[in-house]
């Protein structure tokens, strides 16, 4: 009897991990159906700027926030921004350092976060600024300086302001303490709503106030302003930019499942398989998609439309499966439909995926594919920042 348990046991166990094993096979792909971009609850067709300003997008912009990110508040009492000097400037010859401490207050609580500014010290001001949310452990909060992942010389050599925090400056990236910052400090009655803020609110809440800093500073044209997320922090910049105007291009850098790829294509990670590693990043709403990406009201394709007309960058690494590269660029080339169709930009993805030979930089949308595996690499920035010249020259 005690063996027949154990094989049923085995059995059901094997199963579920058949269940789990990720799908890195094209044939087995299911057949996409996605939701209309430009079909209104209403059954309306949407055409014009107005259409898509006034019902459409806010409509899309809502199920993202209620199925799939969570909220991010946007008010509190007071905020008030410090200068301190805790680390030695890596970089005295080319550029200033500033570390700002940024403490906001909401009923009666208080919370505060660290950014890092490197400001050109050659060159006339006010600069174009760069922001990078980091999330690495290897590097702890404030500290972070590596000339691949965030290229700070390079940047300064070519112009940008450049500024990074750290994901826990404001919420841990851990199931078990990701409310331990703003979360349980000035939004506690976010917890337990199933639309509430999550740790990628939580970030995103923090690169809008990283925004506040720069808009009040005389060398820096806050109007230039480029977000930059890798993996988990690329979901977060779409998000982030989905809710504030203020970011002018956005690049999400390899940012797979609950970012730039299409879910319904299950293609690597899944809704069920990101939720369950990682339950503290998206709404709990998400989850009941685990395994029923068809129920989804929407998919990855409407949001880049969230962030139109400002500037969109998605990029891929051909190893990269796990993150699904041709899910990222489907996403785009078919979201980047609301920049041609509705802003009348030069946005026309016209290549498949598979006969991609180099990066297509069109006006607003942009897209590349590297060699190699899962990382942001100075190749990367490279090739983006060649976008970035491009977008501010129209
Ligand atoms: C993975 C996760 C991905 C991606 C990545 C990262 O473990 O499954 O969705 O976010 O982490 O952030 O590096």
């Amino acid at each position: 009897m005690r063996s027949v348990w154990i094989w049923i046991f085995t059995l059901t166990s094997l199963t579920a991990m058949a269940q789990q094993e990720p799908n890195y096979e094209e044939s087995k792909v299911p057949a996409v159906v996605l939701p209309d971009i430009f079909l209104s609850e209403k059954g309306k067709w949407i055409r014009t700027i107005e259409e898509w300003e006034k019902v459409r997008r806010p409509e899309i912009f809502q199920l993202f926030e209620s199925e799939v990110y969570g909220k991010i508040p946007k008010d509190f009492d007071s905020m008030n921004f410090e200068k301190v000097k805790e680390s030695l400037n890596p970089y005295p010859e080319s550029a200033d350092l500033e570390e700002i401490n940024i403490t906001v207050r909401r009923n009666g609580k208080y919370h505060t976060m660290r950014v890092n500014l490197f400001l050109p010290k050659s060159g006339k001001g006010p600069f174009p600024v760069i922001l990078l949310i980091n999330y690495l452990p290897k590097y702890p909060d404030g500290k972070l300086v590596d000339e691949s992942f965030w290229p700070v010389k390079k940047l300064i050599e070519r112009g940008f302001a450049t500024a990074s925090f750290h994901a826990e400056t404001v919420a841990p990236d851990l199931t078990e303490s990701y409310q331990q910052g703003i979360i349980s400090t000035l939004y506690p009655e976010q917890i337990g709503q199933p639309n509430g803020l999550k740790a990628f609110g939580a970030w995103g809440w923090a690169a809008m106030r990283a925004m506040d800093y720069f808009e009040q500073h005389p060398q820096i044209d806050s109007k230039k302003s480029v977000l930059v997320g890798h993996s988990r922090t690329g979901k977060t910049a779409l998000w982030t930019s989905a809710n504030d105007p203020r970011w002018a291009i956005t690049y999400a850098n390899e940012s797979g499942c609950g970012g730039a790829a299409i879910s319904r294509r299950k293609y690597g990670e899944t809704v069920e398989a990101i939720n369950r590693r990682f339950p503290y990043w998206f709404a709990d709403n998400f989850r009941k998609y685990n395994e029923r990406e068809e129920a989804l009201p929407l998919d990855q394709h409407m949001l880049p439309g969230l962030i139109a007309p400002r500037a969109v960058y998605y990029s891929s690494a051909r190893e990269d499966r796990w993150a699904d590269p041709k899910g990222e660029y489907l996403g785009l080339s078919l979201g980047s439909r609301v920049f041609s169709e509705i802003y009348g930009k030069k946005a026309v993805f016209e290549q498949e995926f598979e006969a991609l030979s180099g990066p297509v930089h069109l006006e607003s949308v942009g897209y590349h594919i590297r060699e190699g595996k899962h990382d942001l690499t100075w190749e990367d920035w490279r090739i983006f920042l060649e976008f970035v010249s491009k977008t501010y020259k129209e």
